[in-house]
């Protein structure tokens, strides 16, 4: 008896330290087979989309000149991206001259950027200054030079710390929301969209990663066509979806329906898809 109760917590312990290994909630490993299929298998998610790529800039004036630093996420892997300042605002940029180029921003394959360099003969000027990085990977055609995100660049004593957001070229403030059901192992995702470029056409995934750090697609949704008001709804459906997981979904809408090139795979809207 004693040693078929051993036996029997042996087991127990044994289990417990399986399912702590393998990283599984003990809730629902815990159930048995019969106990599981009873369980509502009903999910709900949701996602709150906004401009993509964005991130901080800091410039600090030095004796050697302008030092900045520029940290981007959400840029297309592995991509490049001219950068200047620009005088006038980011409303204003595109018509304002380059006062300064920086080096090319180059993304890592999780389309997050790094840049740390200084700019030499820099002096404060009293014009609106802005930081625009484009599509890149080069100003070679027109959607190459579209910004895609900007920030307006305002010193207080010698520094500025910058929030690098949307700008007003097309597709590159949009916004939007997801919602996410699964009922049955269909999962059935609507995605809203707005500030789309009117009659434009865009790739968009659920991709696994986050908006901070992007990775592969996951699911496809049927291409994003946007109204002549720039509005645009989607809905697609899923099967044999065992779950949404807690975290590590995310959307992506692409510029373009064309993911070949840096150009059109350029990521424009973000959101993290989240339980609830
Ligand atoms: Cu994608």
């Amino acid at each position: 008896m004693i040693q078929h109760l051993t036996r029997k917590v042996c087991l127990f312990a044994l289990s417990l330290a399986l399912l702590l290994a393998s990283g599984q909630t003990l809730s629902v490993s815990a159930h048995t087979h019969s106990q599981l299929s009873k369980l509502p298998v009903q999910l709900n998610a949701k996602a709150s989309l906004s401009h993509d790529p964005r991130g901080m800039a800091y410039f600090a004036l030095r004796n050697n000149g302008l030092h900045a630093i520029v940290t981007l996420n959400g840029l297309a892997p592995n991509s490049v991206h001219p950068a200047h300042i620009h005088s006038g605002t980011c409303e204003q940029s595109q018509e304002g001259a380059i006062l300064y180029s920086l080096p090319n921003i180059t993304a890592d394959k999780h389309g997050l950027a790094y840049l740390d360099t200084t700019i030499s003969g820099f002096s404060i000027p009293t014009t609106a200054l802005a930081l625009n990085v484009h599509n890149g990977p080069t100003l070679g055609s027109a959607m190459q030079k579209v910004a895609i995100t900007c920030g307006d660049i305002k010193f207080s004593k010698a520094r500025a710390d910058v929030a690098m957001g949307p700008t007003n070229d097309p597709n590159e403030a949009v916004s939007g929301s997801a919602t996410l059901a699964l009922k049955d192992r269909v999962l059935t995702v609507t995605l809203a969209l707005q500030g789309l470029a009117p009659g434009s056409t865009h790739a968009a995934h659920i991709h696994s990663g986050s908006c901070y750090r992007s990775g592969p697609v996951v699911h496809a949704f049927p291409v994003v066509t946007a109204s002549a008001q720039g509005t645009a709804q989607v809905t697609a459906s899923f099967n044999n979806i065992d779950t949404i997981p807690a975290y590590g979904w995310y959307i992506h809408v692409h510029d373009s329906t064309d993911l070949s090139t840096q150009t059109g795979y350029n990521p424009i809207s973000c959101g993290n898809i989240v339980r609830g």
